[in-house]
């Protein structure tokens, strides 16, 4: 009975780690709607200069040195405009 238990438990598991599907980070989408917009733009601007807060702060790095400034804004503005 024991092994029956724990047999559907790994299954289980196994079946969360593979039906379930866990959406990739975009880079840029700073609000998680799962598209790079205008709208990040904003939001990043914001977050830049006033000191806003994001909803997913981990995509603003768009330059990944791990600092969220003015840089990449220019390189979420460069992404928008087509030039990366
Ligand atoms: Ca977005
Ligand atoms: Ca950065």
């Amino acid at each position: 009975m024991k092994n029956i238990i724990i047999l559907a438990f790994v299954l289980l598991l196994f079946c969360i780690i593979v039906c379930v599907d866990i959406p990739k980070p975009v880079k840029g989408d700073v609000n998680c709607d799962r598209r790079v917009t205008i709208t990040d733009l904003v939001i990043l601007h914001r977050h830049v200069e006033l000191g806003d807060k994001m909803k997913c702060p981990g995509n603003a790095d768009m330059n990944r040195d791990g600092v969220i400034d003015v840089l990449d804004l220019v390189k979420l503005q460069r992404h928008l405009a087509g030039l990366e």
